[in-house]
């Protein structure tokens, strides 16, 4: 049925050697203060890529105090403006010099196709730098008219030192969302990168090095979530932290904020998000862009759509065409020629994928296409439709971020709102139609941070993204970013002008 057994292959050798696997603490690759490394695998096989260094407590101390030195002596802060537009800049062309290399290391590390990470994720994430050095100049206060005789200013000052916790899923991508607006604006920053997926982050931070950063502003992180992302974020020299993940870790983290600094902390977590077919919708299309809505990424995607509602009127030739493009879906290793679909990205998300399928199979819903594993060696699942689906069902309620689409019937619109909107989290929607009238009635009716009207996924850099409910707190991308890495200041003092 697929057109190669991936998981059966030998693995195509990938087109990069890994250069950099230490943390990077004050400009320079250094050990772990325990010494200790973990590896890093390959999704295709499981097999180790490269053992990396684990930071933990002891090296987060490190890193929060040589930020904290490089915020309030360093001359990052300080420099004009311009001058860290500048730096930005050098850095997205010096991502594009290196967008291959870049590219490949983002698809062997994390199982995506090299196609995919070289036409979308290093594009992007060098827009997004782009976008953000273009802004590193015109952030400014206002003068606010108050009552009285009164002059006041409104300042918009640097946080500080930010703390920042990516996942695995798109590792590139999110080190451009965080450490974009946080260093536009001035500030240090910690990152800690995901443990399946170091390297793409360590790769870049050294580029960002090259491209003028001064020493000490920037630190990467590797490291488990407990220990060193616990640390980061309950540690009290951190100003900020901002955080990509599961709702559950977000929970983690505003609790470890609580109990330490009250620092502030933006959420951007998981969905269960609705894609919705109208009857007047052609279908063909629609069929595609659900497709692609939900299977992108190897189904890892916080805003996957991952509930389908499709109107009585269109189901049946909907769920046929939907088992028809499943099954044509390309399923192999990354590094192949016209690969749709890699693996999943470690063994833990694969046992995790397909314990969701057993259980939509127990609980009724029909099994249209897939639900196996694909070969016998690495992460590969196969591309899975359920049709049926109802909403009570664990897989219409459970992020499963895997390739597995669940589509559901209905009736009209106010039904579907409220099945829609009837869960705790509220990332994203996609809505299907022709008619302007319900294309408008839906994208206002959702309690969701994005509609995606006749599209899905597009992520400008200057669109905001975040979630309603439990799909996180605060917005990044856009103007909306910006906030989260400034404070506010009201500077006031009294007016002798003799007009008043
Ligand atoms: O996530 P975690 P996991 C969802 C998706 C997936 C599930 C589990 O459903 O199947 O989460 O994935 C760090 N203190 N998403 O376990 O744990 C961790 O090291 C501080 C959706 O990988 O949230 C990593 O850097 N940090 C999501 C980051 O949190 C901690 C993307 C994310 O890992 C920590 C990924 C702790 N106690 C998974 N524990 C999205 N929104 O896109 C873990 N971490």
């Amino acid at each position: 049925r697929f057109s190669t057994e991936p998981g059966d292959e030998e693995p195509i050798k990938p087109p990069v050697e890994v250069k950099y696997t230490q943390l990077l603490i004050n400009g320079n690759f250094v050990d772990a203060a325990s010494g200790k490394t973990f590896p890093t695998a390959d999704p295709r096989t499981g097999e180790v890529i490269a053992r990396v260094a684990e930071g933990d407590e002891e090296d987060i101390n490190r890193a929060v105090a040589a930020a904290r030195r490089a915020f309030d002596e360093g001359p990052w802060p300080r420099m004009t403006a311009y001058e860290r537009c500048r730096v930005l800049l050098r850095f997205a062309d010096l991502m594009e010099r290196h967008a291959d290399e870049i590219a490949a290391l983002e698809s062997w590390d994390g199982g995506k196709p090299l196609e995919q990470t070289a036409r979308a994720e290093v594009p992007m994430a060098t827009r997004c730098m782009r976008y953000y050095a273009g802004w590193a100049d015109k952030i400014h206060g206002l003068v606010v008219p108050a009552d009285g005789p009164h002059h006041v200013q409104v300042l918009h000052e640097l946080i500080g030192v930010a703390g920042q916790i990516i996942p695995w899923n798109f590792p590139l991508l999110m080190f451009a969302w965080k450490v974009g607006p946080a260093l536009a604006c001035g500030n240090a920053v910690v990152l800690k990168t995901a443990e399946q997926t170091p390297l793409s982050a360590l790769y870049v931070a050294s580029l960002l090095h090259e491209a003028g950063l001064p020493d000490g502003v920037l630190k990467v992180v590797p490291g488990f979530g407990p220990t060193a992302g616990g640390a980061l974020a309950s540690h009290m020299g951190v100003d900020k932290l901002a955080f990509t993940g599961s709702t559950g870790t977000g929970k983690i983290i505003l609790e470890l904020s609580a109990r330490s600094n009250l620092k502030p902390v933006t959420l951007e977590l998981g969905g269960k998000s609705p894609f919705i077919v109208m009857d007047d919708a052609d279908v063909d299309q629609a069929v595609e862009l659900a497709h692609q809505a939900l299977f992108f990424n190897q189904g890892q995607c916080c805003c996957a759509g991952s509930r389908t509602f499709v109107h009585e009127r269109v189901y049946d030739e909907f769920v046929e065409k939907s088992k028809a493009r499943a099954e044509r879906r390309v399923v192999g290793d990354p590094f192949k020629k016209g690969v749709e679909q890699g693996p999943q990205i470690d063994g833990q998300q694969f046992k995790k994928i397909l314990g969701y399928v057993k259980s939509g199979v127990d609980g009724g819903a029909t099994l249209v296409t897939g639900g196996d594993r694909v070969g016998s060696r690495g992460f590969y699942v196969q591309p899975t439709v359920f049709a049926d689906v109802q909403d009570e069902m664990k897989i219409a309620q459970e992020e499963i971020f895997g390739p597995i689409q669940s589509i559901l019937k209905f009736r009209e619109v106010g039904e579907v709102v409220r099945r829609a909107n009837a869960t705790h989290y509220g990332l994203a929607a996609g809505v299907f139609t022709t008619s302007l009238d319900t294309a408008n009635t839906l994208a206002r009716a959702l309690r969701v941070g994005s509609v995606w009207v006749n599209c899905y996924d597009v992520f400008d850099a200057a669109i905001p993204f975040g979630g309603y409910k439990m799909s996180g707190i605060g917005r990044e991308k856009g103007a909306y970013s910006l906030r989260n890495y400034l404070q506010t200041k009201a500077v006031v003092t009294p007016l002798n002008d003799p007009a008043w």
